[in-house]
């Protein structure tokens, strides 16, 4: 009989409930938005309800694949094998290579769909320390390693507050585009009604971005231009102008802060004047941006990978923090706040001690799990002590990552890769091994992607909706079977097995369980939302109980900011920068094969130019051109783009796969992979927090011979 089940897509932050329909043979057959869902109502976008071009798409891997031909051969041929060959193989290689030559032989990758995946995420974090390497590499440096950074050294924990938008008054967000993004390190089913509510209320939002983005609107939000990779600058005058006007808030300052007087010395060297012509932010605006900031009932703030790709993402999460901080925002009604959601997002101790250790390539430490992604071809290519296997779990990093040439060059060094993956994407033609995964309709899980992000918090349970298809496997499965080759603990180990359990200990916190859950309309529990107030109880970990306003770790950051600001002060004004589009046709590489988002006109990744600036290259609209820096080049179409600044030109990620024959609809329209562009290697990240300089990368633009 046709039945019907409750789920959640599991792509982006929203986590939307979905109904998946099933038909006799138990096959879905259609996913709809779950509109009788007790917080959500029914949101859900196109690429959630059209996942089944993903789970039935041809193109998938049904069982695992084994190279035929040498990985100096850029495409690769594969036959098929059984688990058991491909397991045995891979463990007694990866052993091989361990015992030779000690665990950092062997390096990891996560990508970004594991943080979707209740039951492989932790081991996938882990693995790198239970194997006992350092090389462990992730999208985290991709996207927003800066904030943890950043909130680790201002209050000792790592979770991150969201605005109040039920309650504000005002909105600053930088380098966001929710309508197109639905936010990210938030999780909220409606993300543009989130603003109307606030604008409906006489509240205001301001969208700092270098593009007229398409949430900027009359009942959204006004956009505030500004030069990419300068939003330090900003938050920086801003402070400033607000500590010399109204003023900082005097109890919480002497309530919770120190090295108050360091945070007000630095952003005295940025006043509006001096930032105007770097921001491209006129001083007045600069000036108005802060008594609105200052003065409103309450004021939040937002920011999102536009900045967090910046040189200096983890400094502007610091100010960011301290806008916030300073006004008294934090913490209270309408500002920012700690959602608590199911199970607590901090241990309430401090976090281990920043500790930065030698390798061949410099002092550096572990971020959100990760070394530098812009150092992973580097440590395969470095001649002491480099990574020879290379674990990849559910990422494409040859095209996601800085650097596609210094990539391709260094990947058929290695011994061994391993690809865990849906497909075979572009990284997998360089693997050994490709073994497949199963996805999300696959697999039971729980939300737990947004716990402590979510402005109306509730947690949600769903069964695998469909048993894997053919040979594919759960992620946390394929982990712990090469745990179990490595003689690792795992999570098939133990009696029971600690699988069976995990859901439970992850729940455990909020005395609910997967039982419970299971009974529950929705498979959905409603939960309380947190007490605004206990801001400063739930993340505060130091014995002094207070906020860290300039943390000594920032020194040698802080003096790097004015060596930044100075070299874009003597800048070419007309000096080209490229950012990140996305758009609803591309959602990072992940769903680069999806039917639905594929057409001729989405699938070239044009160059988005400002017609002002094409004009002066002798370029206009449908034009092919190169765009080349010291890093790398493209070449592709030229498109009119008045949304963006001048000055600054677009392309999207997630393209680029001209030599990924595996996935039939990306290959028949690669388009180009922007990431050729962005500098990779020694000094082409943030040291604070490893994050890739992605944003405001300077580029040229030449019509194509
Ligand atoms: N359709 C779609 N949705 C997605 C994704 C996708 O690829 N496609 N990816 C998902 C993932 S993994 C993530 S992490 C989130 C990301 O979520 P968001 O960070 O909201 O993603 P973007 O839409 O890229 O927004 C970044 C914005 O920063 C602006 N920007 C670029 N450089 C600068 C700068 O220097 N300063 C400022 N102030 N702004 C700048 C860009 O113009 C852009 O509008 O989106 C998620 N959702
Ligand atoms: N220039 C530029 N580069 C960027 C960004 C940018 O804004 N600009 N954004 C960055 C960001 S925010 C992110 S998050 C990263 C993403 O970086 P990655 O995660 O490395 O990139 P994706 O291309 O999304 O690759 C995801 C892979 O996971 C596979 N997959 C999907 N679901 C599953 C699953 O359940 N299990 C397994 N095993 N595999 C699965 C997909 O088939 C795909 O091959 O890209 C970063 N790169
Ligand atoms: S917004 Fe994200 S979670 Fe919701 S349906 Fe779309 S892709 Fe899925
Ligand atoms: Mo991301």
């Amino acid at each position: 009989m046709a039945t019907s089940k409750h789920t959640f897509c599991r792509i982006c932050e929203p986590l939307c409930p979905l109904v998946a329909e099933l038909d006799d043979s138990g096959a879905v057959i259609r996913l709809r938005p779950d509109r009788e869902h007790p917080v959500t109502r029914g949101f859900a976008c196109h690429k959630g309800l059209s996942y089944l071009d993903v789970h039935d798409d041809p193109d998938r891997l049904d069982y695992p694949l084994r190279r035929t031909n040498p990985r100096s051969e850029p495409v690769g041929k594969f036959e098929r094998v059984t688990w058991d060959e491909a397991l045995a193989d891979i463990g007694q290689r990866l052993r091989g290579l361990r015992d030779q030559h000690g665990p950092n032989a062997i390096g990891t990758y996560y990508g970004n769909p594991v943080a979707f995946n209740t039951k492989g995420f932790l081991p996938a974090l882990t693995l790198p320390a239970r194997i006992g390497t350092r090389h462990s590499f992730g999208a985290g440096t991709q996207d927003m390693a800066n904030k943890p950074a950043a909130l680790e050294a201002i209050f000792g924990s790592s979770q991150w507050s969201i605005p109040d938008f039920y309650n504000t008054h005002y909105l600053l967000c930088f380098g966001s585009n929710p309508k197109v993004s639905h936010w990210t390190t938030l999780s909220t089913h409606k993300p543009m009604h989130v603003l109307h509510d606030i604008t409906s209320r006489g509240g205001k939002v301001r969208f700092v971005n270098p593009r007229r983005i398409e949430s900027v609107g009359e009942s959204t939000g006004e956009l505030i231009p500004i030069r990419p990779d300068t939003d330090v600058y900003l938050m920086a005058a801003m402070l400033h102008e607000i500590d010399t006007t109204v003023g900082f808030d005097a109890q919480v300052i002497h309530r919770y802060g120190k090295h108050v007087a360091e945070l007000r010395a630095f952003v005295a060297r940025y006043p509006a004047e001096r930032v105007a012509r770097v921001t491209g932010i006129a001083a007045d605006v600069i000036r108005r941006l802060a008594s609105e900031f200052g003065e409103a009932k309450s004021a939040s703030v937002y920011m999102a990978t536009g900045v967090n790709q910046g040189r200096q993402g983890t400094l502007a999460y610091w100010l960011l923090n301290m806008l916030s901080f300073v006004t008294g925002n934090l913490g209270r009604s309408g500002g920012n706040y700690h959602a608590r959601g199911f199970s607590p997002t901090t241990t309430g101790a401090p976090p281990p001690a920043v500790e930065y250790f030698d390798t061949p390539l410099g002092k550096m430490r572990h971020c959100f799990f990760s070394l530098p992604g812009n150092l992973l071809s580097d440590f395969i290519e470095v001649e002491q002590d480099p990574i020879r296997a290379l674990l990849v779990l559910s990422g494409n990093p040859l095209l996601s990552m800085s650097g596609e040439e210094r990539l391709r060059k260094a990947l058929p060094k290695l011994d061994l890769v391993v690809c865990i993956d849906l497909y075979r994407n572009a990284t997998g033609e360089y693997a050994d091994y490709i073994l497949p995964a199963s996805d999300w309709l696959e697999r039971e899980d729980l939300t737990h992607t947004s716990n402590g992000s979510q402005p109306n918090p509730y947690v949600q349970y769903t069964d695998a909706v469909v048993p894997p298809k053919g040979e594919r496997r759960s992620d946390w499965w394929i982990i712990a079977r090469l745990e179990r080759e490595l003689g690792l603990d795992n999570m098939l180990d133990g009696d029971p097995p600690q699988h069976l359990g995990f859901l439970d200990i992850v729940l455990g916190a909020s005395k609910l369980t997967v039982d419970a859950l299971r009974m529950m309309p929705h498979q959905t529990a409603v939960l309380p939302q947190a007490p605004r107030e206990a801001f400063y109880d739930d993340l505060l970990t130091s014995e002094d109980k207070k906020v860290d306003c300039c943390p000594e770790l920032f020194a040698e950051a802080l003096n790097r900011c004015e060596t930044i600001f100075e070299e874009l002060a003597h800048e070419d004004p007309h000096q080209l920068k490229v950012i990140s589009l996305r758009t609803n046709y591309m959602h990072n590489g992940n769903l680069a094969n999806m039917k639905a988002l594929k057409s001729e006109r989405h699938g070239l990744n044009p160059l988005h130019i400002h017609p002002d600036d094409a004009g002066r290259r002798g370029l206009v609209e449908g034009d092919v051109a190169r765009v080349f820096n010291d890093n790398g080049s493209v070449t592709t179409h030229i498109t009119y783009d008045d949304t963006l600044m001048p000055g600054v030109v677009a392309l999207s990620h997630g393209y680029g796969h001209q030599q990924a024959p595996g996935i039939t609809k990306a290959y028949a329209l690669p388009g180009v992979n922007t990431n050729r562009l962005m500098p990779a290697g020694p000094g082409s990240y943030d040291k604070l927090s490893n994050m890739s300089h992605m944003t405001g990368v300077a580029v040229e633009v030449e019509k194509s011979q």
